[in-house]
């Protein structure tokens, strides 16, 4: 049984946020506010349900989804595209594969040293984020 990634996390660092956005067509002005966050992740999970949100004080994106179920994600709030998405566990690593127009989109979730890892990419970039764990 993998670690669980539950709870409520804090954005410590964030490398090439700038490059994900860029691919994923942001503008610019957007992109100027977006960089500056620090992003809250509040992870839960009910019974084989898992709900993943997303906060900020500009933007909040949440979602839900089983494990290797695949499912219809809008992107609300963000770059307002429609994705298959698929969600599976490869090893200790929570794995999304975000099939839509945009090639190669996905992002994987993981524990290591007690933070919380996030690396998401899109087209030939690659953003990563490690947040904290908070109370
Ligand atoms: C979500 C945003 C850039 C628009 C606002 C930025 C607001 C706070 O997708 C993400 O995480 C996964 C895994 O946890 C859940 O889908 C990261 C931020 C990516 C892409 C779009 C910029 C405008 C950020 C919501």
């Amino acid at each position: 049984m993998p670690v669980s990634l539950c709870g409520n996390w804090d954005m410590v660092s964030n490398v090439n946020f700038e490059g994900y956005m860029i691919a994923l067509g942001i503008s610019l002005y957007t992109r100027k506010i977006a960089l500056k966050l620090k992003h809250r992740k509040v992870i839960e999970q009910v019974g084989d349900q898992y709900v993943v949100k997303t906060l900020s004080t500009f933007r909040n994106y949440t979602f839900s989804f089983r494990v290797n179920e695949e499912f219809e994600e809008f992107t609300k709030g963000l770059d307002l595209r429609h994705c298959k998405s698929l969600v599976t566990w490869e090893g200790n690593k929570l794995v999304c594969i975000q099939e839509g127009e945009k090639k190669n989109r996905g992002w994987s979730h993981w524990i290591e040293d007690d933070k919380l890892h996030l690396e998401l990419h899109c087209e030939d970039q690659v953003c990563k984020q490690v947040f904290k764990r908070v109370i």
